[in-house]
């Protein structure tokens, strides 16, 4: 028998002939085989090893971890190149999830400097064979179905613009057509296949049946080490997946150790409702993220004024900001970009910046805001003086050009090399300066992916991932403990346990699709060109890490209207595209998300209309809504939150249609996880409309292009409800009390800000009367049984509604 390890749910062995094999135990979950592999270098050339896996080397012991429970774990070594390089094999697998995790170490025994090039975690047959072959069990396509017909892929993108969602076996991994240009934003060691039906990945990917409804999540939990890529390929048969750790041709000195970060594996229940939760879990406990943080609600200059921001166009926002804080209460006042003469010359400002920065903040704090500045500290304008003074800072390419760091504000840019000592210091003194001097106390850092390019480094011993982790290290130590961070432009993986906030999307636009100087057909594809359904996208394809790796940025609320962008005064590029439901989708998501509210307008152009929209936002949501087709829609269309409030308790349901043209949208009742019953209230928040769901099933017949609906359901009840509000996007949130008596409903209303909404209440019978806070109030019967009524509450308030005696269901 070969040696084995046995868990409630799976079974890993190392059956010889350098293999190693998981099974599930219960069958219509994937199993895997595969190979290990290193790739390193000596004055010989690139050497390919497959690792033996020898069973008698198998030494297995049991252990605990704090993030991963308890484990059976196993070890072999071996010795790699005759006797170059000793790699030790660890495995580990959990007894309290459906989880194998595994790593390498390798050493250098010889007395000359070797570099590493790659470890192969999952691999096939053959060595440098596209993948490992996962094992569906038998039957896992019917008939005459071609290859791959009812799997699909999870793909994650490197950093923060990158594409996540899920891809099918007809389908191209998406990708740019601008060379070049956008490359360097992807990680160069994975892969882009154009082939329909393989995709590459960063960090982890989820293969899924959707028949046997269950999935194998792969991927690395930490990113600490270096960046691990997937391949996965869902036309060959069996489908094949392959995972490696890029080792980046480090060097690695004679008796020096390298540890890959630990490759993960894990089954997946695609019914479960978060169904890659443990993966998530895991990851943010190995890191320690910071996942506490309060939700940023905020300003940002960018979307607005981009580059042309000036001091006064920041002030006049900070004084609507200042002067609207009862009905819209801000929190954060960010300057973005455009503050400074180069991108890269900090101390330099533009002279439409006369206060400088301390100025700034110290005017924004005593407003009562914290002070948000923009920064990317890895990036370089070619024209930057930082350039000239330190061209030994830049990073450069082998041949000894700099390396390319992409194009950016209209030219190809410049990075600095992360490992260089002389720029930790740059970077920690402008952090430190920022923060003590300057008095920002949060800073979104931008362009982050500058740190992990590929090059020719300082320390050659460092992989780009550690490059970028031990930059974001000293960042942190230079802006202490409380200081907010906000990661951009940045690799996901080394980020966790280091940023408080994390774009997961590319930037909003005042456009729905891609477009490049107002062109869109070439370049309506492009994955992370700035474009609000991209953004959109992301925040609902990236939700689950929210309140686990960080607290997620979904990117800016962009609320300005069609007839604003007739106004004189507005810029060209700051005039919107955006339709009324577009902005409304846009909303819809970024609450859902409930990640950073942060509007870029120019907030005193905004419309009463437009700024109720903000202000309903505030708070935001306490969760973030399951995504309920995340592993079934490359373009999920429905999200779901329970909430619990004074009145019981709902669900808020968003449906959203991605579409180009009308389309009926649908959601089975049962699945939200309401209670039971015979028919349901619902307020169409949006539309303000009262309908009533009979049966379990909601069916939305036409709903127009690019828009958003959500909704409150609550099921029908005996006595007096509270069915659905305006006044905050939760609809019900904002009850703090509800109190039935025989003749009376008394509620207190807790909105934290001056705001107007219409409520609809169930009652048994038309009220006598109704007050708030003494004043009266008309109710009028929008169907029979439900009252609609008007509402403004200044903070907070007491509602009264008088019943007829009989109403009450007896209660008292
Ligand atoms: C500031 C912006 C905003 C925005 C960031 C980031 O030229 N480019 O290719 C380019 C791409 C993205 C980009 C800026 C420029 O956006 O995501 O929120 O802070 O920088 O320059």
């Amino acid at each position: 028998m070969s040696p084995a390890l046995t868990t409630p749910t799976l079974r890993f062995e190392v059956p010889g002939g350098g293999e190693w094999a998981v099974q599930p135990l219960s069958s219509s979950a994937p199993g895997l085989r595969s190979r290990l592999s290193v790739s390193w270098c000596d004055s010989g050339g690139v050497h390919q090893d497959p690792l033996r896996l020898d069973p008698e080397s198998f030494a297995t012991a049991s252990r605990s971890d704090p993030n991963l429970g308890r484990l059976l774990a196993a070890s072999l070594g071996e010795s790699v190149g005759r006797g170059a390089l000793h790699a030790q094999v660890e495995f580990g697998a959990c007894l309290d999830s459906p989880m194998l995790i595994w790593r390498i170490t390798l050493r250098n025994e010889q007395s000359r400097a070797v570099t590493l090039v790659r470890a192969g975690l999952l691999e096939g047959a053959q060595p440098g064979s596209s993948g490992a072959p996962i094992l569906w069990g038998a039957g896992h396509r019917s008939g005459g179905d071609p290859p791959g017909t009812h799997l699909s892929f999870f793909t994650n993108g490197w950093q923060s613009w990158g594409y996540a969602g899920l891809l099918r076996p007809a389908d191209r991994a998406p990708g740019t057509r601008l060379g070049r240009v956008t490359q360097p934003r992807a990680n160069v060691s994975t892969p882009r296949p154009r082939a329909r039906g393989q995709f590459g990945s960063d960090m982890f990917g989820v293969v899924s049946h959707r028949g046997w409804r269950s999935g194998l999540l792969v991927g690395f939990l930490t990113q600490q080490a270096a960046f691990g890529s997937l391949l996965a390929d869902l036309r060959r048969d069996p489908p094949t997946l392959s995972l490696w750790a890029d080792l980046d041709r480090v060097r690695l000195d004679p008796g020096a150790t390298f540890t890959t970060d630990w490759a993960s594996l894990q089954l997946v229940d695609l019914d479960r409702p978060d169904p890659l939760a443990a993966y998530v879990d895991a990851v943010a406990g190995c890191n320690n993220a910071r996942s506490s943080a309060a939700v940023p609600v905020g300003w940002c200059s960018w979307y607005y004024w981009f580059e042309k921001v000036t001091q006064q166009a920041l002030l006049s926002n900070l004084d609507w900001a200042a002067a609207h804080k009862d009905e819209v209460p801000l929190d954060l006042i960010q300057l973005d970009d455009g503050f400074e003469t180069q991108v890269g010359d900090w101390y330099d400002w533009r002279e439409e910046f006369p206060d400088g920065l301390a100025g700034l903040s110290r005017r924004i704090h005593s407003a009562g805001f914290r002070a948000g500045l923009w920064l990317a500290p890895f990036i370089a304008k070619r024209q930057a003086r930082i350039l000239a003074d330190h061209p030994d800072w830049i990073l450069r390419s082998e041949g000894g050009r700099p390396a390319n760091a992409g194009f950016a504000w209209g030219a190809l840019s410049r990075a600095l090399d992360a490992t260089h000592p002389a720029v930790l210091d740059h970077v920690a003194e402008l952090i430190e300066t920022s923060v003590r001097d300057w008095g920002f106390d949060y800073l979104k850092l931008d362009f982050l992916y500058a740190a992990a390019l590929p090059g020719r480094r300082y320390d050659a011993r460092r992989t780009r991932a550690q490059a970028l982790r031990d930059a974001l290290e000293r960042i942190r130590s230079a802006a202490g403990p409380d200081t907010l961070l906000d990661g951009c432009g940045c690799p996901l993986g080394p980020a966790v346990g280091i940023v408080d906030f994390m774009r997961i999307s590319t930037d909003v636009a005042t456009r729905w699709e891609p477009a490049f100087l107002g062109i869109e057909r070439p370049f309506r594809r492009e994955p992370d060109f700035p474009a609000t359904r991209s953004a959109a996208r992301n925040a609902l394809t990236r939700s689950m890490f929210h309140r686990k790796w960080w607290v997620n940025d979904p990117d800016c609320l962009l609320l300005r209207d069609l007839v604003s962008a007739a106004e004189p005064g507005v810029p060209p590029e700051s005039r919107t595209q955006l339709t009324r439901s577009q902005v409304q989708f846009l909303a819809t998501v970024i609450a859902f998300s409930a990640g950073s509210l942060v509007d870029s307008d120019d907030l005193p152009r905004l419309s009463d209309e437009r700024v109720a929209w903000l202000a309903r936002l505030i708070p935001p949501l306490p969760a973030a809504a399951r995504v309920v087709d995340l592993l079934d829609a490359a373009y999920p269309s429905t999200m779901v939150l329970p909430l619990q409030g004074a009145a019981g308790a709902w669900v808020l349901i968003a449906l959203l249609n991605w579409g180009d043209r009308p389309a009926r949208l649908q959601a089975d009742l049962r699945l939200l996880g309401l209670p039971q019953a015979a028919a349901y209230h619902a307020v169409d928040y949006w539309g303000e409309r009262y309908q009533r769901i009979d049966g379990t099933s909601l069916s939305l017949d036409a709903v127009p292009a690019h828009t958003a609906v959500v909704m409150s359901i609550r099921p029908e009840a005996s006595g007096p409800c509270w069915v659905g509000d305006t006044l905050h996007i939760s609809q019900g949130l904002a009850l703090r009390s509800w109190e039935v008596h025989r003749d009376r409903v008394t509620a207190d209303l807790a909105l934290g800000r001056v705001g107007r909404g219409k409520a609809w209440l169930a009652l048994a019978g038309a009220p006598t009367g109704a007050d708030l806070d003494g004043r009266p109030l008309a109710f009028h019967e929008c169907r029979p049984g439900v009252f609609q009524v008007e509402l403004e509450v200044r903070g907070s308030g007491q509602l009264v509604i008088h019943l007829a005696s009989t109403q009450a269901d007896g209660r008292e």
